[in-house]
């Protein structure tokens, strides 16, 4: 077993402990990475499990490894920040032990795919100093505990309330590591919802086809689907008052497949393994969102569709 070394001096100035809730695939990759810069983390268990856990990462020719303490819940212990990286679903009915733990002021990073999640927590918790983090790392586990990073992507913090931005700057720069800048933003939610287009426009249909990300781009009427289901993201994305164009749009998408190319996306793993996808937080999202503003997204709809017939009961909000 190795431990990462801190990656320099300078980025482990602040290094207050984290507990990480979900440590999947990006829940698991930032908690590697957050040990690299020399932060204590603590992963929370799910369920019965042991009280350290070993997580290795795969990129390219190097692999690193590191052991974690890991807790259950209930013996958390106060929190002051939390890393939350489950599936959308879930995430309220995770953190609903946890609670006791959390003080006013103590920080969630919400690090996961889609959307809906942070309006409940900002309205259920308006105490808590709620971040969310967009990262278009593509990441897979292999098993349990072993990680490969397919794909090296980007990633942005930011915050819903003006308030918690000296929070969410002081965050970013605590997290970034010389390989994986984190870039603090002042508007995440145009961030979050270009985000959310391209993954409505890339992982149903990676689920749908079984294929890799990149797989995508050598499938002409994959790639018609994606030009349409961005126009239709755009639509939504200037109802809802943001910046938006959808050839921009549908680029990213193209160009976010091509990075991760040989990524299984998160959707394609889920219904591999028969487990609920996260569709209700993004296609579903946008669904319900252009039914506000009266716009029809039937690319979208088909694909929520298409995705529901394949895989179990959808998680609730
Ligand atoms: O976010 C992803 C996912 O799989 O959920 C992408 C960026 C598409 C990488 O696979």
């Amino acid at each position: 077993m190795s431990h990462p070394a801190p990656e320099s001096a300078c980025a482990a100035a602040d290094v207050t402990p984290w507990h990480v809730l979900g440590a999947g695939a990006i829940g698991g990759l930032w908690a590697l990475r957050m040990a690299a810069v020399g932060i204590p983390v603590t992963l929370i268990a799910h369920g019965d499990a042991g009280a350290s856990r070993t997580l290795s990462l795969q990129d390219g020719e190097h692999t690193s490894s590191h052991t974690f303490p890991q807790i259950s819940a209930a013996s958390a212990g106060d929190i002051a920040r939390l890393l939350v990286a489950t599936k959308a679903g879930i995430t309220r009915a995770a953190l609903a032990p946890l609670l006791p733990q959390l003080r006013p002021g103590s920080i969630i990073l919400l690090l996961q795919n889609g959307m809906g999640t942070e309006d409940l927590l900002c309205a259920e918790h308006p105490d808590l100093c709620i971040l969310n983090g967009i990262t278009t790392d593509g990441i897979f586990r292999e098993g349990k505990d072993r990680l490969v990073q397919a794909g090296h992507g980007e990633t942005w913090l930011g915050c819903h309330h003006r308030n918690d931005e000296a929070n969410a700057k002081a965050i970013a720069a605590s997290l970034s590591g010389n390989a994986w800048p984190v870039h603090f933003v002042p508007d995440i939610q145009q961030r979050r919802w270009q985000k959310l287009a391209m993954n409505c426009a890339i992982n149903p249909l990676t689920a749908l086809y079984r294929c890799r990300n990149g797989e995508l781009l050598e499938k002409p009427d994959a790639l018609a689907t994606m030009r349409h289901i961005c126009t239709e993201a755009a639509l939504v994305m200037r109802a809802e008052g943001l910046d938006a164009d959808s050839e921009t749009l549908f680029k990213a998408a193209c160009e976010t497949a091509r990075k991760t190319a040989a990524n299984i996306s998160s959707m394609r793993a889920d219904v591999d393994a028969g487990r609920p996808t996260e569709i209700d937080f993004i296609n579903g999202y946008l669904l319900r969102r252009a039914a506000a503003h009266g716009i029809a997204v039937p690319a979208n709809s088909a694909l929520c569709a298409g995705i529901a017939a394949m895989s179990p009961a959808a998680s609730t909000r």
